[in-house]
């Protein structure tokens, strides 16, 4: 029987793992604001399915009593998170299992020091996004990497990997979930904000106007991860290793809008501070130059302004 599963953050990720837990166990997710109902969910073979997912607010959820979760996935953006968790934290024990959805390295270093209950972390490649306020579309499947960075939780990383595997996400526990994250930031570091900045697909990195500044970004970000003691996870070493991966992502992606450049259209914050943030800090902490990456953060600070401050 499986334990309660809350998921906090109705975004798309969210949502994806609400209809497909939802199924084989009890599934809350819960949000700022009522969600439509019903809600779709596409397959990645085009199949439509409705389904009635259990949503409340973080109003209800006060007044709802129910039996504490056995994990609570927390799937917002990387700069909401902390806040997420303190919205529902009178609710659930301390001791609760969580498990961080974020981009970047921002969220789960901070949540991990804070919370006192076990803290997982998960790094997918499933692809997902939101059509409407009703639908979740699942794009293509990935894989999802679940642990925690110290290493203290195994058996219950396996644990929910068993879940996941239920739910038809392909997942593995792993011990490197911190070399993992990292990886996955200097990838999102060379992309996301050069293609939000300029409203441009991933793949039109290749031009000739952006590809000089992805290369200095690279040459920044393979420094910094030296530093940190994370290695690219392809064969090889340093900076050609990292440029390899990322034009591989680029191509891989081509036809994408990054979900930075999606957050700028919908006029949301970015998650730059999540992404860049950690880089910056680091370079900053171990000497190493870091003015691409400092430029790149001021730039989209100024794009963010534009939109986000009250006229
Ligand atoms: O993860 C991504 C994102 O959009 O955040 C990349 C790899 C850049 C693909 O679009």
């Amino acid at each position: 029987m499986m334990t309660p599963h809350w998921i906090l953050g109705p975004g798309a990720i969210g949502r994806l793992l609400a209809h497909s837990l939802s199924p084989i166990g009890d599934v809350t997710l819960v949000g700022r604001r009522a969600l439509a109902e019903p809600q779709w969910l596409t397959t990645p073979e085009g199949e439509r399915r409705l389904q009635r997912l259990n949503a409340l607010t973080v109003d209800q959820l006060a007044s709802e009593g129910l039996p504490a979760p056995g994990f609570v996935h927390i799937t917002t953006k990387a700069m909401a998170a902390e806040a997420a968790l303190e919205s529902i934290s009178n609710f659930i024990p301390s001791t609760t299992p969580l498990v961080l959805w974020q981009n970047g390295f921002l969220a789960q270093p901070r949540i991990t020091q804070a919370w006192p209950g076990p803290v997982l972390n998960a790094t997918t490649t499933q692809g997902a996004y939101l059509s409407g306020d009703a639908e979740v579309v699942h794009a293509g499947r990935g894989h999802t990497f679940i642990g925690d960075l110290h290493n203290r939780h195994p058996a219950l990383a396996k644990t929910l990997v068993q879940t996941l595997a239920q739910a038809g996400f392909d997942a593995t526990a792993v011990d490197d979930i911190r070399q993992r994250l990292w990886q996955k930031l200097a990838v999102n570091a060379a992309i996301n904000p050069l293609v939000a900045l300029h409203g441009v697909h991933n793949g039109e990195l290749r031009g000739a106007e952006y590809s000089g500044r992805v290369a200095s970004v690279i040459t920044e970000v393979a420094m910094i991860l030296q530093a940190e003691g994370i290695q690219p996870p392809n064969a090889g070493h340093g900076e050609d290793a990292w440029r390899a991966l990322v034009w591989q992502v680029v191509d891989n992606t081509a036809g994408n809008k990054a979900s930075m450049l999606q957050d700028v259209e919908a006029r949301r914050p970015t998650e730059r501070g999540a992404i860049l943030g950690p880089l910056i800090e680091s370079a900053q902490q171990h000497g190493l130059p870091c003015e691409v990456l400092q430029a790149l953060d001021a730039e989209l600070a100024a794009l963010e302004a534009s939109y986000l401050s009250p006229r």
